[in-house]
């Protein structure tokens, strides 16, 4: 090897000239547009800048070593991910500008937006839930034979969240071709590795998956083209994940404002002389492949491009509001077609309905993928999937580890390209294990890019069977008050089916909330065939002028029960069956004829769904009322396991008491 002054030792191998020029003017791109940001964050004239200086050789490596349409998940530091894929530049200064020719009409800042364009799926500021996105992706790619593989970024520090451990065990339990990449920069915002994790290296993590893993100089950007470039091809033809850990190190603050003080001179100036750019220029000048005079092109071409596209975005004038366009850009736009129900009909439980209406969109709907605990041949733990193994196969019916999160974030990657899933939570309860996901990237995504969630929670929920804090809430406040998320919740079979096969129609996240004591308890005549019923569109189930009962799920029948005991009460009976998107014209035009309203909910009663839509009445009914608008929920408590402290809890217990009240008012 000729004599250089690189504190780097490069092996070109095979490759040619210009490949080995086309790697340092990438690593050039993101170093002299980095420079220029600094400047502009001391003008203050951008808000934040999280550096990667330092770190080029990783983005623009992985990123050179994968095909155009693989596709990455980047972190905050990788710049060179996006410059490698030749996005415009002034598309990202106006996307860090927050305006409208960037990526996120100015909703969200920094690096947190994704492109399919580019096949660039940007972070969400939670750091790990990426890792399991990109299993969802490679899921897609390996049930579609596509030979492609998923390239996902992570810092050290994010590999303490369990997202990590959730993704890394999913991909090695369904072998997908996820490269998940562990930039080790030494220290997360200001915690060094050794107050971050106890191993010797990250990379040891893989072998407690089975999964290979690799270290790599991450300031070396042959050894990363190189390696990472045969990986790939490796990985597409045996698809499988591979752990690799990037050596390198965070040359600046966190972020800009941050600041280095708690990072030791001495380690600091040891990383500088191994700067990734400048050691690799000194060596391809040694090799006398780079001139000065190129290297000077080089740079004043990147210049004079970078000055031309921030003219370009500096031109362009700031977002203004436009309340209509911010609420009509939460969900993805469905025109629900309707498929009407025929005459032939058969009495179904509950639970068979929803069975049936999965299965007939399963049969509708050829990409769906249905993900759970022990949904496969075991058929679920209320059997609702039974035989849809020998139906419809393992990779359409896939039981999953353990990880709630994870599977909620495989589903948001199948949705990236273009399938179609089902999380079933074993019991709506352990959604809290999956929450971030939900709120944060399903919720949040169409709003922030445009990409949709195309997925459907199934959450069996609901008390009155004895089981417990853990296994009977009913938790659809949690996500109510979600914009971005749509929440259904029948009460009959007959609506369960119909509702279900328009959730999978639906391209936006909808949580579809199964009560349990009604799975076995509730019969009804069900059309045989496959239909539809739109969402938002309450049930009237009882006509009638002295009150309005508004409701929804079990409490559905428990009202049932009570009119039955009181049949002289006059009631208009609402079922609400979809709380997101809410019938809120049914609901005002009842309380207008009636007068009085009362709205039960089996949920405790402080923060539930009863108190917004008592809000909506009393803004928009103010003047036809003539009692007090009446809330029922259940005790301020969480749910007992006792038979008789589950009875003395629920709504059910005090709604009868109540309803008279308020007639009597
Ligand atoms: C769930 C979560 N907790 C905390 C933070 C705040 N935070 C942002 S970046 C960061 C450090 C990340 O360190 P690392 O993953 O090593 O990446 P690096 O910044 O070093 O590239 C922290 C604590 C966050 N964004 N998300």
């Amino acid at each position: 090897m000729p004599q250089t002054d690189s504190k780097i030792s490069y092996d070109k191998g095979h490759l040619k000239s210009e490949e080995l020029l086309l790697l340092y003017r990438a690593m050039l791109k993101p170093r002299l547009i980095e420079e220029k940001m600094l400047v502009l964050l001391r003008q203050g004239k951008i808000s934040k800048w999280f550096s990667g200086i330092g770190q080029e050789a990783i983005s623009t490596g992985v990123t050179l070593s994968l095909q155009e349409d693989e596709y990455i998940l980047p972190m905050h530091r990788n710049l060179g991910v996006f410059t490698s894929r030749n996005i415009p530049l002034h598309r990202l200064f106006s996307q860090w500008q927050g305006k409208a020719s960037g990526f996120t009409k100015g909703r969200d800042r920094s690096f947190h937006f994704g492109t399919q364009e580019y096949r660039i799926i940007g972070m969400i500021s939670h750091l790990g839930p990426q890792l399991g996105v990109a299993d969802g992706i490679a899921l897609a790619h390996k049930l579609k034979k596509e030979k492609k593989i998923t390239a996902v970024f992570t810092g050290e520090g994010g590999t303490s969240e369990g997202d990590f451990h959730e993704a890394l065990n999913i991909a090695s339990v369904w072998q997908l071709p996820v490269l998940f990449c562990i930039e080790n920069n030494g220290y997360g915002l200001s915690t060094p590795t050794n107050e971050q994790y106890k191993c010797q290296d990250l990379a040891e993590r893989a072998a407690g998956y089975g999964m290979e893993s690799l270290i790599l100089d991450g300031n070396n950007i042959l050894e990363v083209y190189q390696n990472i470039s045969r990986l790939a091809q490796n990985m597409r033809e045996n698809p499988r994940p591979v752990l690799v850990e990037f050596k390198t190190f965070r040359m600046r603050g966190h972020e800009e404002a941050s600041g280095t003080k708690y990072v030791p001179d001495e380690l600091m100036a040891a990383w500088a002389k191994k700067d990734p750019i400048e050691n690799y220029r000194q060596f391809l000048s040694s090799e006398e492949i780079l001139s000065e005079d190129l290297d000077k092109k080089y740079k004043a071409e990147i210049k004079a491009e970078i000055e031309e596209d921030l003219k370009t975005a500096n031109a362009e004038s700031a977002m203004e509001f436009d309340e209509s366009k911010e609420l009509n850009d939460v969900y993805e736009n469905f025109e629900y077609q309707d498929f009407a129900p025929k005459e032939n009909a058969e009495e179904l439980r509950f639970i068979d309905a929803v069975s049936q209406g999965l299965r007939q969109s399963m049969q509708k709907h050829g990409d769906l993928v249905l993900m759970g605990q022990d949904i496969a041949e075991y058929g679920g733990v209320f059997k609702i999937t039974e035989g849809f193994v020998e139906e419809f196969g393992k990779e359409r019916v896939r039981n999953t580890p353990i990880c709630e999160s994870g599977i909620v974030e495989a589903a948001m990657g199948l949705s990236i390209k273009g399938m179609k899933s089902m999380v079933e939570l074993q019991f709506a309860d352990f959604v809290s294990s999956g929450f971030n996901p939900v709120v944060n990237y399903l919720a949040k995504v169409h709003y922030r890019w445009g990409q949709n969630a195309d997925v459907v929670l199934r959450m069996p929920c609901g008390a009155g069977v004895g089981a417990g804090p853990f296994h009977s809430q009913t938790n659809e406040a949690w996500f109510t008050k979600t914009p971005g998320l749509k929440v259904v919740y029948p009460a009959f079979p007959y609506d369960a089916k119909g509702l279900l096969n328009t959730a999978f129609n639906d391209p936006n996240p909808v949580l579809f909330f199964e009560h349990k004591a009604l799975y076995r308890s509730i019969r009804q005549e069900v059309p045989v065939n496959y239909y539809t019923i739109p969402f938002g569109k309450a049930a009237k189930l009882r006509e009638g002028n002295d009150v309005t009962i508004i409701t929804f799920g079990a409490a559905v029948h428990w009202v049932l029960e009570t009119l039955e005991k009181h049949p002289d009460v006059d009631a208009d009976l609402l079922d609400l069956r979809t709380l997101q998107p809410l019938d809120t014209k049914s609901i005002f035009s009842s309380v207008k004829k009636t007068g009085k309203v009362i709205i039960l909910q089996e949920d405790s009663l402080f923060g539930g769904i009863g108190s917004d839509i008592a809000a909506m009445i009393n803004e928009e009914c103010f003047e036809y009322l003539d009692a007090p608008v009446k809330r029922v929920g259940s005790l301020e408590t969480p749910i007992p396991f006792a038979k008789a402290l589950e009875e003395g809890y629920l709504s059910k217990a005090k709604f009868e008491a109540k309803l008279l009240e308020l007639l009597q008012y």
